[in-house]
């Protein structure tokens, strides 16, 4: 018989570790209100939700890893903003930012979502982050219920 599993977007009983970067806090902080309401709306309690606050995207691995570590998360959000701007500053930024995030997935077994913003513009952000293409914390935090009910699963 066809075993097949999907995962239901609901946070369960686990813990949720947000990892949140000040750089570009003007939209930072729209990922973060978008996560937590959506972790709420869907049943969290306040007390299943911690948030870490880190300087910039490079630092949200590393912080984002001992979380993950720690044993006591269900999952890691990861949410930052890189925007582009006139020197090569911004590919060095993404490109440590993504790998480490991918890497704790495999390393700890914990899903450690991507949610960083990675824009050539601030427009490109701002539609981002609670505008006309939704807020990608919000996305993050979805996909974080929808991974902890997966590997619950599997
Ligand atoms: N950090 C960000 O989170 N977003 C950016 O757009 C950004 N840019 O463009 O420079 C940025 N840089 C800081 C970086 O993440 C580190 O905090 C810094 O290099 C110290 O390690």
């Amino acid at each position: 018989m066809l075993k097949e599993i999907k995962g239901q977007v609901t946070p369960g009983k686990g813990c949720y570790a947000i990892v949140i970067s000040r750089f570009n806090e003007f939209i930072t902080g729209k990922l973060l209100d978008g996560a937590i309401d959506c972790l709420r709306r869907h049943g969290a309690a306040d007390d299943q939700i911690s948030i870490v606050w880190v300087p910039g995207a490079c630092e949200i691995v590393m912080a984002a890893k001992k979380l993950a570590q720690s044993g006591k998360y269900s999952a890691v959000l990861c949410l930052g903003a890189v925007i582009r701007g006139q020197t090569a500053h911004y590919d060095y930024v993404c490109q440590q930012v993504a790998r480490g995030i991918g890497q704790i997935n495999y390393d700890t077994k914990v899903p450690a979502i991507f949610g960083v913003l990675t824009c050539d513009t601030l427009e490109q952000a701002v539609e981002r982050a609670g505008t006309k293409m939704g807020n990608a914390g919000a996305d993050a935090a979805l996909t974080a219920m929808e991974m902890v009910n997966i590997m619950d699963q599997v």
